[in-house]
Parts: C-alpha cells; sequence; structure tokens
C-alpha cells in the first residue's frame, strides 16, 4: 500500500513537473505561494527514494511467485504475468533513472527526461491494471485480520526502518530542517555565495564580454541597458528558492530589476510573456519563457545580485532570471535577451 502510495506521488508530482516545463495552451502554473514548485519537486524525489527500500520489499515478498511453474497457466494467466514484468521493470527502471539523475550522472545515451516521462506513464498504467486486477486480494487483505504473524510483522517493521532511514538521510536536499541530519542529502549549502551551482560558467562556455548590454526586444524594436544603467534602476529584493529538477532546493536573498518594470519602461502590456535568452549558445537550458503569471508577479526579477553580493559568474553574472515557484531549470543564468512576445 506505502509503495502504490509512494509511487502515486512521484506519478502525479511528475506530471506536474513536466505540464510547468513544457505548458500546453490549457495548464497555467501560479507563480505563489513562492515555495509551490520546491514543494513538489521534493516530494516527487522524496517520494521516490522512499520507493526504492518499498520496491525491494514488495519484491522480496512475492520472490517465490516470479519463478512459480507452470510458466503459462492460461491467457489471462499470461497476460497477468506480462503485465508484472512490465510493471517491475518500469518501476526499476524509474527509481534507477531517478537516482542517477538525482547524483547529476548519466551513463547512458538516451535523454534522461524523455525516457523517465514516457516511461512514468508505463509504469502508472501498469500499477493501475495490477491493483485493478489484484482489487479481491488488496481488499481481502486490508478488512480482514491477518493472525499474528512474527516473521512478517518483523519484516514489515525492517521495511519501514529502512525506507525512514533512507528518506531521513536525502531530504535535507530540500527540506531545510533537516540539513544537519542528513548525511547523504547532495550539494545543499555548497558553491560560491552559499549556494549550490548546478552547471559552472566554464562547462556552459560561457565568457562575459566587458560590453555586455541586456537587449530587450519588443515588436517595435529593441533597448540595450549597460549593467550600471540596470544597477541605476529602482531595486527590488526578495526572498526566492532555487528548487532544482534534480531534488536539491536552497533559498538565497536575490536583488534585481522587476521583470514587470523592464516591460514598462519599454512600452510593452504588463503581463505580456517573455522569452529569456542565455549567453551560453548550446544546451538544453540557454533559453525559458516566463509566462504572463510569472511576469505580473514583482518578485519575477533580472536578479543582479545573491545574498548582499554582485552575482558571482558561476551564479550567472551579469544578470539572471529568478521567479517565484518555478523550477531551477528555468531560471536562466547570464541572460543576453528579453523578447516580449
Ligand atoms: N543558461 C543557463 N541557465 C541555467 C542553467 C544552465 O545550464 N544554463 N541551469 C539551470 C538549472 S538546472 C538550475 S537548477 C539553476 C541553478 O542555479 P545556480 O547554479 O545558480 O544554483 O540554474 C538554471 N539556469
Ligand atoms: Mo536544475
Amino acid at each position: 500500500m506505502w509503495l502504490g502510495v509512494a509511487f502515486l506521488l512521484c506519478f502525479l508530482t511528475g506530471l506536474l513537473s513536466h505540464l510547468v516545463q513544457h505548458p500546453p495552451a490549457w495548464f497555467g502554473w501560479p507563480a505563489r505561494p513562492a515555495g509551490l514548485y520546491q514543494v513538489t519537486q521534493g516530494i516527487h524525489v522524496i517520494a521516490g527514494i522512499a520507493a526504492v527500500p518499498l520496491l525491494l520489499a514488495k519484491l522480496w515478498s512475492v520472490y517465490p511467485k516470479l519463478f512459480s511453474r507452470p510458466v503459462v497457466r492460461s491467457l489471462p494467466h499470461a497476460l497477468e504475468r506480462l503485465s508484472i514484468l512490465v510493471l517491475s521493470g518500469a518501476a526499476f527502471f524509474e527509481l534507477a533513472t531517478g537516482l542517477f539523475n538525482v547524483a547529476q550522472n548519466y551513463p547512458w545515451s538516451f535523454y534522461f527526461l524523455a525516457a523517465h516521462y514516457a516511461v512514468g506513464w508505463v509504469a502508472a498504467g501498469s500499477v493501475l491494471l495490477h491493483v485493478a486486477v489484484k482489487l479481491p486480494v488488496i481488499r481481502r487483505g486490508l478488512t480482514r485480520l491477518t493472525p499474528v504473524d512474527t516473521a512478517r510483522r518483523s519484516f514489515l517493521r525492517t521495511g519501514y526502518l529502512a525506507t525512514a532511514v533512507a528518506v531521513v538521510a536525502t531530504a535535507g536536499a530540500t527540506v531545510p530542517l533537516l540539513r544537519n541530519v542528513s548525511p547523504l542529502s547532495w550539494r545543499s549549502d555548497r558553491g560560491p555565495q552559499g549556494l549550490p551551482v548546478n552547471r559552472t560558467a566554464a562547462a556552459a562556455r560561457v565568457t562575459v564580454d566587458p560590453g555586455w548590454r541586456l537587449e530587450i526586444v519588443t515588436r517595435t524594436g529593441v533597448t540595450r541597458l549597460s549593467l550600471a544603467q540596470l544597477t541605476g534602476l529602482p531595486q527590488r529584493t526578495a526572498e526566492l528558492p532555487i528548487a532544482c529538477v534534480e531534488g536539491w532546493s536552497q533559498s538565497a536573498v536575490w536583488t534585481g530589476v522587476p521583470v514587470a518594470d523592464l516591460i514598462e519602461l519599454v512600452g510593452a502590456p504588463g503581463g505580456s510573456e517573455v522569452r529569456v535568452t542565455s549567453l551560453e549558445r548550446r544546451g538544453a537550458y540557454r533559453a525559458s519563457t516566463l509566462p504572463g503569471s510569472h511576469t505580473r508577479d514583482p518578485d519575477t526579477l533580472l536578479a543582479l545580485r545573491l545574498n548582499g553580493e554582485v552575482l558571482a559568474l558561476d551564479h550567472g553574472f551579469p544578470a539572471r532570471i529568478i521567479a517565484p515557484s518555478r523550477p531551477g531549470v528555468l531560471q536562466t543564468k547570464w541572460v543576453h535577451r528579453l523578447e516580449v512576445l
């Protein structure tokens, strides 16, 4: 039952994350509360980690059945076994690729995002099918009091203990309260200016020309602003988290020019969508789009400062996007152009 809960949470939060990153026309994602994406993605990764020991316990408890003979008894039996094969394969694939992604380790040639997303549907579908087929057994198991079996009880206890240890050991990557008790939490509190770096300027092959200008493009023309001109505009400060899809998140204090002010400055309508492009030439995260729900929010900043200092190059100097309730991948660094759509 807890494995089912973990998979359901993973599926729903994963779907949300996918929709936020690739929004279809009907989908809107609010900018408030500011930590919303941090929470949904934190749940995604924590539930995924909890599912690892739960899945192993589940497989252990049905292990003899996996090798029962005859292999096939009837057509429904064959279909059921096939669906369990798909279910176990998909579940393993999701948890393994998720764990590797959290470690930023990609020892394969496929594109993680597309594969993890597609197999997520396969896993969800086969879980649903499996639960439907086993509903009578599940109902009996949940309603009837089973006789006390010490071996079974201690097995369950050990399973839950292993799950709790896995969660507590890693949840500090995203839950501030657990930061000091999670020895395996990855990358929190490290990096320049007290914030982890996901991709360094060197890795992204970004160098910033001393003559850097921010380009703001509208239907009617292009406005270019130097760093001195940007720092001369009214500044706003907000405490907002970077919430990486890989499951780490950390809050920081950002100062910069609200994107809404820049839109107003160039005479474009408030709440316009804005396409953000980085100095980075190649890479999946060199551009992003700020929807109207975000450009309207006063805390959506073209940030120039982080935790009281000028942005470090690795955090996106001279300017980066930071907006409430937004996946880390969309918090574009080394901004070069804003295009009002
Ligand atoms: N141009 C650019 N911006 C980027 C990225 C990138 O690779 N290129 N990585 C993104 C990701 S995945 C995250 S989590 C955040 C991390 O910001 P930080 O490195 O300042 O912590 O930056 C985002 N902005
Ligand atoms: Mo990220």
